[in-house]
């Protein structure tokens, strides 16, 4: 087995992890996610107890049990340049030996629910509570790492990049099938998620600024491929979804409607909105 240098699997003086500060022990198999450290306490106030609680830059984590169900929250900041930080450093914590800086030879399989805020880009209704089924990433992540893809995500891809017209080949993957079924109801919409490098510009939103493509929104809005169209907009789904698919980790992404971006509409109770969401998904798990 490769040993890990010392300078890129970075341990902190305590054996806790750079970034989340945390060590093999204090994690579950089960974590949801969320992007604001402050929603953490919206989780954790369902819990049972709380056994434990780090707090380190964006990272807050709370690890506490939920109708006996031992469930670790963590905040992730936003965007998936903080995504591939927290996840790889996750991962860590379940399949690296610390001591011997090596691989495990067994890996565990985390299960990772994402809780966000997204704003609609089709006719759908502000407080909708939507679960994304494929993830299409905008931002430049997987030009950094091999993404094994499929033909139909490819070709989603390929016609994205001409469309968008960008640089590079949006990356384009399916989430957790099987957390996918775990959470769905009736009361949930199933779509697919943009992932965008940004809040502004990125989501064709005007401040003051010139954008260079003007026609982002309709161009997403109008966007299909077969059947899958694109529902929603946030800022870290795909990073989610390809590293659970390279890591090995089942992932989901829920999002709690706040904006609808074709409708210029933002909702006035988006607290209770994602309230909601929380209670619904920590029932499913
Ligand atoms: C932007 O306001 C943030 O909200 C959405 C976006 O993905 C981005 O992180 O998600 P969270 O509410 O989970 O942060």
């Amino acid at each position: 087995m490769v040993k890990i240098p010392e300078s890129e699997l970075i341990l902190n003086k305590d054996k806790s992890i750079y970034h989340l500060n945390l060590m093999p022990n204090h994690i579950s198999d089960t974590i949801i996610t969320v992007g604001d450290p402050s929603r953490v306490f919206m989780v954790s106030k369902y819990f049972d107890d709380i056994d434990f609680e780090m707090n380190r830059r964006e990272f807050i984590t709370h690890v506490g049990t939920y109708k006996g169900k031992k469930i670790t929250v963590i905040s992730t900041g936003m965007g998936t340049d903080n995504i591939e930080i927290f996840f790889t450093e996750l991962d860590a914590l379940a399949n690296i030996d610390f001591r011997k800086r090596e691989e495990k030879p067994k890996k565990k399989k985390l299960k990772v629910i994402r809780i966000g805020t997204s704003g609609a880009l089709q006719d759908i209704p502000l407080g909708s509570h939507l679960l994304s089924d494929y993830a299409v990433g905008l931002d430049t992540l997987m030009c950094f790492y091999n993404l094994p893809q499929d033909d139909f995500e490819n070709e989603v891809g390929k016609k994205l990049q001409e469309q968008v017209r960008l640089p590079f080949q949006p990356y384009v993957v399916r989430g957790s099938q099987e957390l996918k079924e775990q959470i769905q109801g009736d009361d949930m919409l199933i779509g697919n998620t943009v992932t965008c490098p940004g809040f502004y510009g990125p989501q064709g939103r005007k401040i003051r600024l010139d954008l260079k493509n003007p026609k982002l929104m309709e161009t997403l809005n109008y966007f299909h491929h077969k059947d899958m169209w694109l529902t929603n907009f946030e800022m870290e789904t795909a990073g989610y979804y390809s590293l659970g698919r390279l890591l090995g980790h089942d992932v989901l992404s829920a999002n709690a409607i706040i904006a609808n971006r074709v409708k210029n509409e933002f909702a006035k109770n988006p607290t209770e909105i994602i309230d909601s969401l929380i209670k619904k998904v920590l029932d499913r798990l």
